[in-house]
């Protein structure tokens, strides 16, 4: 069966492919871009999990077929949790994954390694088109480098350091991402809830 991927983020869309892939799910997992007339919803919630429910529940309702999204960002502990919800557009412009980070970067200034914790987090979240909705979330903990290093995954990865890593996000292979990340934790844990509801 058919399972709706509501996310228009290409780096999101690679690394949930392959979570649930490795996890053996079967359904034929389509991105939201294969329905470019269904408009974007607005990321009303002031949580991750309700605004992955919002967009899940848009594609489920607009397609019929159920479907996961991701609501995901990075909390900074000095910073209050921010950019949390507001990760994608930190500059301003939506998606500017650049900006964002250096704009974060500057924020932070040379504020020693020590004040400089920081997490991932990510809600999976499920919804029918009968309205049924589930969410799962997940963490990455680690710290934030003074400059960016390494050219793999997206948005933040470069900055972020996993504890108990010598390397950055961006330079851990995907595979070696997945099996850590907030991304990962989330989605795992939704596939016995996939499997429950869907079969
Ligand atoms: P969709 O809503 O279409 O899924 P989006 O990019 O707008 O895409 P979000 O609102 O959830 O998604 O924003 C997530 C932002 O958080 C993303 O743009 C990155 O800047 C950051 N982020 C999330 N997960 C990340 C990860 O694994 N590595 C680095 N940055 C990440």
């Amino acid at each position: 069966t058919r399972l709706i991927l509501a996310t228009r983020n290409a780096g999101k869309l690679t690394e949930l492919k392959a979570i649930l892939a490795d996890a053996g799910l079967s359904h034929d997992l389509v991105g939201a871009d294969a329905y470019p007339d269904v408009p974007d919803v607005k990321e009303t919630g002031v949580t991750f999990a309700e605004n992955a429910l919002l967009k899940a529940h848009a594609l489920a309702r607009a397609t019929g077929f159920p479907a996961i999204a991701d609501d995901s960002g990075l909390c900074v502990d000095v910073l209050g949790g921010a950019p949390g919800i507001f990760s994608a557009r930190w500059a301003g412009r939506h998606g500017d994954d650049k900006a964002n980070l250096e704009l974060l970067l500057a924020q932070l200034g040379d504020i020693a390694d020590e004040h400089r914790g920081a997490h991932f987090a990510c809600a999976a979240a499920l919804a029918l088109p009968d309205g049924t909705e589930r969410v799962v979330e997940g963490q990455l903990r680690g710290a934030l480098r003074h400059a960016p290093v390494g050219t793999n995954g997206f948005g933040y990865d470069p900055i972020l350091q996993p504890e108990g890593e010598t390397r950055t996000c961006a330079e851990l292979t995907a595979e070696e991402k997945n099996a850590i990340s907030h991304r990962g934790k989330a989605f795992r844990g939704l596939v016995p809830v996939l499997r429950e509801l869907l079969g």
